[in-house]
């Protein structure tokens, strides 16, 4: 179970966030504002409480708390993001994580590894981690060794198709993972029960579980359909504006 949510206001510059997907145009900062602040309110429907950091203007991709850190029940690590312009992130991150976790409990990635919290997903005490264009072997080598002590383990998985791990999978406990593309085959996730999403839908793998309930995003009707068959309750919120920079729900929060 989640008793804490932490996220960050978008900022301004969120308009000029990193993108793969130009074609979808620029964000509007208004309706993004909007779609953040029910992203909160829907996340405090499932128990939570909420801490909301303010936006910062040097840091266009900064409301993605994701990925500057990755929270577990035993330690918080900060990482080392792949992408420039977002390695400054984890300052603030750091200091929000300072009320949670005591300072011998919170840990580092360091160059030169890269680490983006978008592509690792915790499937009980085993830790799946994409390499990718933003997180490289030598980050994976150190979050292995940060987690050992703790008992968990680590898994490499590497990535063609998409930005990060978590941009095709979801894992929604109970043994079921929302698999979309290359992750409806990959062998290091053989033993997971997984519901299949149609490749026309494969933004809405980007679901999150919190407390038994699934958020899954607003437009995706087959998706909905396959979790709720599956028995979970769904709710669901908008994430247009932040679709149109590469981010989804998971990204928008850091969920312990
Ligand atoms: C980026 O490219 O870093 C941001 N525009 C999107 C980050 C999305 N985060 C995530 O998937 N965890």
């Amino acid at each position: 179970m989640f008793q804490h949510v932490i996220v960050k206001t978008p900022c301004k510059a969120m308009i000029n966030g990193i993108t793969d997907h130009p074609e979808l145009g620029m964000p509007d900062y208004e309706k993004a504002l909007i779609q953040h602040t029910a992203y909160v309110e829907t996340l405090k429907k499932c128990g939570v409480d909420v801490t909301v950091l303010p936006p910062d203007e040097e840091y266009p991709d900064s409301c993605f708390v994701e990925d500057p850190a990755i929270v577990t029940k035993y330690c918080a690590i900060i990482t080392n993001p792949g992408a420039p312009s977002r390695k400054g992130e984890t300052t603030a991150i750091e200091a929000a994580l300072q009320a949670f976790y005591p300072s011998d409990k919170i840990f580092h990635i360091s160059a030169p590894g890269t680490l983006e919290g978008g592509d690792v997903m915790m499937c009980g005490d085993t830790f799946y981690v994409g390499e990718s264009a933003r997180t490289n072997a030598e980050g994976i080598h150190q979050l292995t060794e940060i987690l050992k002590p703790f008992g968990c383990k680590v898994e490499a998985v590497p990535l063609s198709e998409v930005l990060h791990l978590k941009t095709g999978v979801s894992y929604l406990e109970e043994n079921n993972m929302l698999t979309a593309g290359e992750f409806c085959t990959k062998p290091n996730f053989e033993s997971y029960h997984k519901l299949q999403i149609p490749q026309d839908e494969a933004y809405g793998a980007n679901s999150i579980w919190v407390n038994g309930t699934v958020i899954v995003p607003a437009g995706y009707p087959a998706v909905q359909a396959a979790v709720e068959a599956q028995g979970y309750k769904v709710l669901v919120c908008d994430t247009s504006e932040f679709r149109k920079i590469d981010g989804g729900l998971s990204c928008l929060s850091l969920r312990f």
